[in-house]
């Protein structure tokens, strides 16, 4: 054995010296850093398959949820180097997202909900949009969990440029998913609660409390979601989970699974201001052995909504259970108790949903569905009169895991399926056609999503897997009693055992769910056109403009002066402050801060940022550049005077 791995060790030298990387005599031997650092020959291999030498980049991009930081995570895969975070429903003074520049205020302020301005989010499911099934690398979608909003960030500038608040949940989760054309990006709730912002007694849980799956229409031309051509469909107070758009056989239709099908409130402990003595909600949501899948006739709802059957609540068309069933259009499947998502296969054809309790996953057969619903063959109805399908007749089979089965993600093989379990510590990798699993890797620790490479589309790529871990516990330098999360790469090329390559510290938030795209779908700008901003300030116009107390002040930036240096204004003077950067040169990005005023821009080269605000201080204030953008970057000031 000794010998064996000696002999392969020895031919990684080998090779590496015919590449020339040992010439000189004086260089480090692999075999002295090996022994000074304590690495394995297996160590050695996974250094090579994901070491990125310099000038060189990643072959796919991932595309985390950044979870309490309200922001997404992008970063390259196989070196796992993290690339940007991408400032969505909370202010980043770096990106000079809601620091004073009017566009970023006024996206920031489109996700307030009743009126009120919430400054950060929960983000869980971030989509990439899709064109036949595939990724297409123009947008990003991204939920928040805590409140109920969508936002859109275009790949263009990879900045957010739309928030979208849901009208009628309290709650979500089950979004953002995409419809394989992106017509539509889905948004389930998660704890019901009535669609109106009106008081209801938890004693009329049953009546009034809802569930809802969202339909938001999504222009690509305008790059916007058209909240106007967007609709609800009512669902029964289940807690709704994560859901899945249709594609191929199965495009037209939409999936969500739920949890607490028993409908029970809580009043477990001491203290209870309603209810007493009862059962912990994780009891009483669990008691029965089955919660329900819902089958949603996205198609139907469409035409439904455009016939204008619909009810509109807090100003959004919201389309009722019993319209849908009378439709045929809403349907329900036992699925194992508490389970967490429904992922569908590459061909549209086969539905994995994994019961959180159950060591199995259950595979359904959307064809034994659709047959089931074609004959109107029902197992019965449920109390809000949504027809049954028989849970036995609609599987294809069901597999034994592990334990805590949660997501899957899908292979370039086919029939190829890769499932997390959280109680486990592990990623299977199973055969969803011939229902048996054939390995598991271990992982660290209680992995929650994974995402392989386009591993939710038409065409996965297989190759790597990332498992996205909750708990890193030892695997990295202590930094006090809050860890980072832990994504770990992990080599899922066929006709080898999976093996875990990299272990990457995340310490921004708790991301759920990513996704994988390969790195040269996408396509951004390298620098804005000016023209694209009419606030923009032309060389040679700079000025300073006053009207009554409204203060103009246009100013250009350029390597290394601002534009007029010096504005004197008086005290209670409004000011609007338009600062173009002429640079034309990649990565020369300009700052603009104003002492007192809390304002920070990032003038990329090309950009024009307005700044609004009252003056309404006395006193002298410098503005600089905040970026280290040339060797006279400290000279890259001016002041504001502001006269009592
Ligand atoms: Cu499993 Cu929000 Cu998709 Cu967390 S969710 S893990
Ligand atoms: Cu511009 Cu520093």
């Amino acid at each position: 054995m000794v010998k064996k791995m000696r002999n392969s060790f020895q031919l990684i030298l080998i090779s590496m010296m015919v590449m020339g990387l040992c010439a000189a005599s004086h260089a480090q031997s692999l075999e002295e850093v090996m022994k000074a650092r304590g690495l394995s020959q297996e160590d050695i291999l996974a250094a090579a398959k994901t070491y990125t030498p310099t000038g060189k980049i990643d072959e796919y991009v991932v595309f985390s949820s950044g979870g309490q930081s309200g922001q997404v995570i992008v970063y390259g895969v196989p070196s796992m180097r993290i690339l940007k975070y991408i400032a969505v429903f909370t202010p980043e003074p770096w990106q000079g997202y809601g620091y004073g520049d009017v566009e970023s205020m006024a996206i920031l302020d489109q996700g307030r909900i009743r009126g009120r301005k919430i400054t950060w989010g929960d983000t869980h499911h971030p989509a990439i949009s899709e064109t036949n099934g595939e990724y297409d690398g123009q947008y990003l979608f991204i939920n928040d969990k805590a409140n109920p909003r969508v936002a859109v960030i275009d790949l263009k500038t990879f900045s957010t440029v739309q928030i979208v608040p849901n009208p009628i949940m309290k709650s979500e989760h089950g979004a953002a998913f995409v419809t394989p054309n992106t017509e539509y990006i889905i948004e389930a709730s998660q704890y019901p609660a009535p669609f109106t912002n009106d008081y209801v007694p938890l004693e009329e849980f049953n009546e009034k409390y809802r569930g809802a799956m969202t339909m938001w229409k999504f222009s690509r031309k305008k790059g916007k979601i058209l909240p106007d051509n967007s609709f609800s469909v009512e669902l029964p107070p289940y807690a709704q989970d994560l859901s899945d758009a249709g594609k191929k056989i199965s495009e037209g239709w939409v999936f969500t699974n739920s949890f607490n099908s028993e409908r029970y409130i809580g009043g477990f402990g001491p203290g209870n201001t309603k209810f007493k003595d009862r059962l912990p909600h994780e009891a009483g949501m669990s008691s029965k052995d089955t919660d329900y899948l819902h089958m949603i006739n996205l198609k139907t709802a469409e035409k439904l909504f455009k016939e204008g059957k619909y009810t509109m609540i807090n100003d959004h068309a919201v389309i009722s259970i019993e319209t849908m069933v009378a439709n045929d259009a809403l349907f329900l499947i036992p699925e194992p108790k508490s389970p967490h998502g429904v992922m569908i296969d590459p061909t549209g054809q086969y539905l994995t949903v994994s019961g959180k309790l159950d060591t199995h996953v259950s595979v359904y057969d959307f064809n034994k569905m659709m047959k089931l619903i074609e004959g109107k063959t029902y197992d019965g109805k449920d109390p809000y009169d949504i027809p049954i399908l028989s849970m036995q007749e609609s599987l294809h089979g069901q597999v034994e895991l592990g334990l805590g089965p949660l997501h899957t993600q899908y292979d370039k093989e086919k029939g190829i399926a890769y499932t997390s379990l959280f109680v486990d510590s592990a990623i299977a990798r199973w055969d969803f056609l011939n229902l048996k699993l054939i390995e598991k890797v271990p992982i660290h620790y209680n992995v929650g999503h994974l995402v392989s490479a386009e591993g939710d589309t038409v065409s996965p790529d297989g190759k790597y897997l990332v498992a996205l871990n909750k708990l890193a516990i030892d695997r990295f330098q202590q930094v006090g009693p809050l860890h980072p999360q832990n994504h770990q790469l992990i080599d899922i090329s066929a006709g080898r055992p999976m093996s875990v390559i990299y272990d990457m510290p995340l310490p921004l938030g708790e991301p759920h769910y990513a996704v994988m795209i390969k790195a040269d779908k996408l396509k951004p700008i390298k620098r804005f056109k000016q023209k694209w901003f009419k606030n923009r300030v032309k060389p040679g116009r700079e000025s300073v403009i006053r009207e009554g107390n409204k203060v103009t002040v246009n100013t250009t930036i350029i390597r290394s002066h601002y534009s007029p240096e010096i504005i004197e204004v008086n005290v209670g003077d409004e000011i609007t402050w338009n600062v173009t950067n002429l640079e034309r040169a990649q990565d020369e990005t300009h700052g603009f801060t104003v002492d007192l005023y809390n304002i920070n821009g990032s003038l990329e080269p090309g950009e024009t940022n307005t700044f609004k605000f009252t003056a309404d201080k006395s006193g002298v204030f410098p503005f600089y550049c905040t970026e280290f953008c040339s060797a006279l970057h400290l000279e890259m000031m001016g002041y504001l005077l502001v006269k009592p």
